[in-house]
């Protein structure tokens, strides 16, 4: 089996206890570990001057490379380019935006300088698979310095519709920069058509049957990959975690409350001030819920360099206090806003609990949160999700309560319907979406992204050829 090098922004470094971390993260190295490999990116240190030093430390299967970065280079790549660039631009914030060419600059030169550091460590056969918007040059990068190897690249977030695109400046580079990969990933069909729709719309491309689009004379292979989590293992740490001491402990709190939760990090992609407002709809026209329900909406801290994430973070705790100042009681607050991170296993206990998941992102590229709610459920007493129609989990998860996360009163609406919805029911719509989970578990998105990898680096060698896979990114 070849070797797979597996590069992203930041990774989990072997010391790092995987239970506070994000399920994607953990993932990636479960997935190393099967396969074994190499795991290269940021180390998270921000040091004086640029370096170049790569340091490894190997644990199993599975060897770290990292690189720190310069203050200059982190403002630059990881503060404003990809957080106050491309994330607002993916998730359709254009109002958000912050444009500076000198930001593209010094994203480029880390994707650059990644790459330069990245190739000594590769050896012939390895297959590399790069994530995410932080890193979208990094394979023009490897094939300029005459890197042949299979490169794959997945977008964790959305890809926006043509018109959105095109206000990024940089739109032909990045677009460019995506096509020297052999295989291009998103999470939906939806993301797909945009980039493809862009390319052909822009740049004359051509797509023929199977994915496979020509474009700037080379041909890349498009697919919509939706990411999964592993399902059965959530699953079995959620029915655990059930009598866990602080399931129990949150359990007695709610003294037969109703629990509503939601888990998002502090973004202003994941709709949370609306998501705030709307309990306090629910509660101001629905009076039979004042005292009997509690929302618990976990968000840890996130981006705090991103001025943005700043604002937010106050907006939230203005909308959280003028909810709860209105409407608590001296024994009943109805809202629980709480900035800090708890393990899975935690996390996995209260969403068993919970009445009510609660995911209404403004736009999203899946939402793992609202998979892992599915996951923890009791099938026998499962609870209601209900998700934005604006996350690419609503392709899969369809028969949750969909919701237009902008629409305050329809989002108190289904809280409503939540909270009120009979057994049956919510067994109706639970076991089709726990059907779809298992259908397509993290392992399966992982050995189908690579086999699609391996499937197009047999067809593109006569396709795109050699020349045109080490041709430099204009
Ligand atoms: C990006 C895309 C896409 C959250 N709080 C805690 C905690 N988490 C975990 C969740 C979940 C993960 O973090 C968050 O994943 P999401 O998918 O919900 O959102 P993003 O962070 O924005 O992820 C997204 C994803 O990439 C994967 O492709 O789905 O669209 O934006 O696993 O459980 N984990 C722990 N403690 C917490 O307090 N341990």
């Amino acid at each position: 089996m070849a070797r797979l090098v597996m590069v992203s922004n930041r990774l989990l470094a072997p010391r790092e206890r995987g239970s506070r971390a994000g399920g994607l993260a953990v993932a990636l190295r479960e997935a190393l570990q099967r396969q074994g490999g190499l795991w290269f990116g940021w180390s998270g240190e921000i040091v004086d001057a640029p370096s170049t030093t790569v340091r490894t430390t190997t644990a199993g299967r599975i060897t770290y490379a990292t690189l720190d970065l310069s203050q200059d280079d982190y403002d630059a790549y990881y503060t404003h380019y990809a957080n106050s660039t491309l994330w607002p631009l993916c998730h359709y914030r254009l109002g958000l935006i912050e444009f500076r060419r000198a930001a593209f600059q010094g994203y480029q030169r880390v994707n650059t300088n990644f790459a330069k550091a990245l190739v000594p460590l590769l050896r012939p056969d390895d297959i590399i698979w790069v994530h995410d918007y932080h890193l979208i040059p990094l394979g023009a990068e490897l094939r300029r310095l005459g890197v042949t190897n299979r490169i794959g690249f997945f977008l964790h977030i959305p890809f926006p519709a043509k018109e959105v695109y095109l206000a990024l400046p940089d739109h032909l580079a990045l677009g460019r920069a995506l096509t020297h990969y052999d295989l291009v990933g998103f999470q939906t069909r939806n993301d797909v058509d945009a980039f493809l729709g862009y390319l052909e719309g822009e740049t004359g491309a051509r797509v023929s049957e199977g994915g496979y689009v020509e474009a700037f004379g080379r041909t890349t292979r498009v697919q919509a990959l939706p990411i999964g989590i592993d399902t059965e293992a959530f699953a079995e740490t959620a029915r655990v975690a059930a009598s866990a001491t602080e399931t129990v402990r949150l359990t007695e709190s709610l003294s037969g409350r109703s629990l509503v939760i939601g888990v998002d990090r502090l973004d202003y992609s994941k709709g949370l001030p609306r998501k705030i407002e709307a309990l306090g709809e629910l509660l101001e026209h629905r009076a039979q819920h004042r005292r009997r329900v509690t929302y618990l909406q976990i968000s840890p801290p996130s981006r705090d360099s991103v001025a943005q994430y700043r604002t937010l973070r106050r907006e939230i705790d203005a909308i959280a206090g003028r909810v709860n100042g209105r409407y608590a009681e001296f024994d009943w607050a109805p809202v629980r806003y709480l900035n800090k991170s708890f393990s899975r296993g935690t996390l996995a206990g209260f969403y068993r609990i919970a009445h009510v998941g609660f995911v209404a992102p403004l736009r999203d590229g899946m939402n793992l949160v609202a998979k892992e709610y599915v996951a923890a459920q009791n099938p026998e007493d499962p609870g209601v999700l209900i998700l934005s129609r604006f996350a690419g989990a609503a392709r899969e998860l369809e028969t949750a309560l969909i919701v237009n996360p902008f629409d305050v009163d329809g989002l108190a609406d289904a809280l409503h319907r939540g909270l009120t919805m009979p057994l049956s029911e919510r067994i109706a719509r639970w076991e089709p979406m726990f059907d779809a989970l298992r259908a397509n578990p993290i392992d399966a998105w992982c050995d189908q992204f690579l086999a699609v990898l391996e499937e197009r680096a047999e067809l593109g060698s006569g396709v795109s050829g050699s020349t045109e896979r080490s041709a430099a990114v204009a």
